[in-house]
């Protein structure tokens, strides 16, 4: 165990926060969130404790897919503002203690990008090879029958150059032809750059499919994943004090210390084994499965234990590609607060650092959408089509954008009751949660007993006890099927968690390792200062106790 906190790097000690720009905050009431919107807003963040703000994408972007299809690295969209505008969030962010975590979404660029656009207009530009073209099958068929993730083929074909382009997204986004070394050089210095306007670090979009090799057909953590994450760390990372976390969809236990092992080019992962239980293997998120509180615990659990010794994790049950995490482990109907908090209880007392995606604080909810014409998101109109031709059948196509899609994390931050959620003066890009008058942050904030000062009290304990940071992880009761129980720390102080992820009241016989009395930490319900023998937890409740 490390002697005090502070020897700990920064990053493990602060609790994060994910800003989607585009609804976050609209300053200028054009009905799109931006810069100055985010600044104004920071005090609500700086209140609510956060170290770091993890900024989705802020650059020039045609905005087919908000902002993942970049058409200027080193330039602000023009709806969100400027970069004046954007060095002036970093000063006053830093002003409160808080970092700015930028995006890094380099698998692709936009098709709109002066080098994709110079790359397809010919041969012999020296960015064509900044891409990756191939020649097609005979009778105008792509190069292979890769499907892309937003739907239809994963190549475009362009005359000018007669070849077609590979994009594992949509058409709007071009992947990048890592194996490239002037495109490599490219990417480092265009880091640097950012690192130079003195931002605290990166997150790192779809990152172990940088590593392709596309003739092999070996895209999820290819070939060169890792060897080209070591040179992204010798040139740009070493010896910089940056927060770095990279997005995998295919990282496993088996794999993740490659990333993130000593010492991995790295400081965490974003992985997603607890999401994909509430997948269907043919059909994705398109064909919701059930995911029971002990699936999910378990889930937790394994992560859990294979990073206790040297890894870290990066703690999270929401983002903007997911559904709101009160309305898919919790409840958001009578139970909403409490289920709200269970969660947030159980997450933010885990070992590694923490993320609130903006609303998760006070406890936004899923919507319900209808038909399509309710949904913004390409990957649900890209996909649509292919999911019906494999045999999906349309109203359960809908349940699974109702409950898994991506849109519900993109409604307006709901900051008022006032029109439009008080997200905007105009008309906003995205109908708010129709709940927002009674759901909102002035409302919550004014509720002693609500989620944002739950939320708090979280952030603050992080900062008061050393142990929630670097404490060892210990599961227990581990078959229990609804109760989550597990122990931080060792020997002389120890913090006992337990929580109900059910709306029942649950029993237990407490185990021995959490025998005994203990300060209380976290109190959703009764105030506990011990336990013994059998306990009864009330539907949704939480306790921590610390002990030593
Ligand atoms: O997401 C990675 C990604 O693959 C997701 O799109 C996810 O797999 C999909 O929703 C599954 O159905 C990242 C970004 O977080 C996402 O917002 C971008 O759209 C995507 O990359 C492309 O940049």
């Amino acid at each position: 165990m490390t002697a005090t906190l502070s020897d700990l790097p920064w990053w493990k000690r602060a609790t994060g926060y994910q800003i989607y720009p585009r609804s976050f905050m609209d300053s200028d009431g054009d009905g799109v969130g931006d810069i100055p919107g985010i600044v104004s807003r920071l005090d609500h963040l700086a209140d609510l404790g956060v170290g770091f703000i993890w900024l989705s994408p802020v650059y020039a972007s045609p905005q087919r897919d908000n902002g993942y299809d970049i058409s200027d690295y080193r330039a602000i969209h023009s709806e969100y503002g400027t970069l004046d505008e954007f060095d002036r969030l970093v000063a006053e962010a830093r002003d409160r203690g808080i970092g700015i975590v930028m995006d890094l979404v380099v698998n692709h660029s936009s098709s709109d990008h002066a080098w994709f656009q110079a790359a397809a207009a010919s041969r012999d530009a020296p960015e064509h090879d900044y891409y990756v073209w191939r020649q097609g099958r005979p009778g105008g068929l792509p190069p292979t029958d890769r499907q892309a993730i937003f739907g239809g083929p994963a190549w475009t074909y362009v005359g000018a150059v007669d070849a077609w382009y590979l994009h594992l997204f949509s058409p709007g986004q071009p992947d990048l032809n890592w194996d490239n070394p002037a495109l490599r050089a490219e990417i480092w210095d265009m880091m640097r750059w950012w690192i130079d306007r003195g931002i605290a670090g990166f997150r790192m979009d779809v990152i172990d499919l940088i590593g392709k090799d596309v003739d092999a057909g070996h895209f999820d953590e290819g070939p060169h994943v890792w060897d080209r994450l070591d040179e992204m760390h010798a040139q740009v990372l070493a010896g910089r004090d940056l927060l770095t976390v990279g997005e995998s969809w295919a990282v496993s236990r088996e794999t993740v210390g490659n990333y993130i092992g000593k010492p991995g080019p790295l400081a965490m992962m974003f992985h997603f084994d607890h999401v994909k239980l509430g997948w269907d293997d043919t059909f994705h998120k398109f064909r919701p499965r059930e995911v029971t509180p002990l699936m999910l615990k378990r889930e937790i659990i394994a992560w859990q234990t294979h990073l206790r010794d040297d890894g870290w994790d990066a703690l999270f049950l929401s983002n903007h590609d997911l559904p709101r995490q009160v309305s898919r482990y919790g409840d958001d109907g009578a139970d909403r607060v409490a289920s709200a908090k269970a969660l947030a209880t159980m997450l933010h007392l885990l070992r590694g650092t923490p993320f609130i995606y903006q609303g998760e604080e006070i406890g936004m909810t899923n919507f319900h959408a209808a038909s399509l014409s309710d949904v913004a998101d390409l990957e649900v109109h890209g996909q649509y089509d292919g999911m019906m031709a494999a045999g999906l059948d349309h109203a359960t196509f809908m349940d699974g954008v109702n409950l898994n899609g991506r849109d519900h994390a993109r409604t307006p931050m709901q900051w008022d009751a006032s029109a439009s959620a008080g997200f905007t003066d105009g008309v906003p890009w995205m109908t708010p949660n129709p709940n927002y008058p009674g759901l909102n942050v002035a409302r919550d904030r004014a509720d002693p007993d609500g989620l944002f000062a739950h939320y708090r009290a979280l952030t603050q304990l992080r900062r008061a006890h050393p142990l929630i940071v670097e404490g060892g992880f210990q599961a227990h009761l581990e078959d229990h099927p609804a109760v989550f129980a597990f122990t931080r720390g060792h020997r002389e102080k120890r913090l006992s968690v337990l929580v109900n992820l059910t709306g029942q009241p649950q029993s237990l016989t407490v185990p021995d390792a959490m025998c005994g009395a203990g300060k209380p930490l976290v109190c959703t319900h009764d105030t506990r200062h011990g336990l013994q023998g059998d306990v009864r937890l009330a539907p949704w409740e939480a306790v921590a106790l610390l002990r030593g």
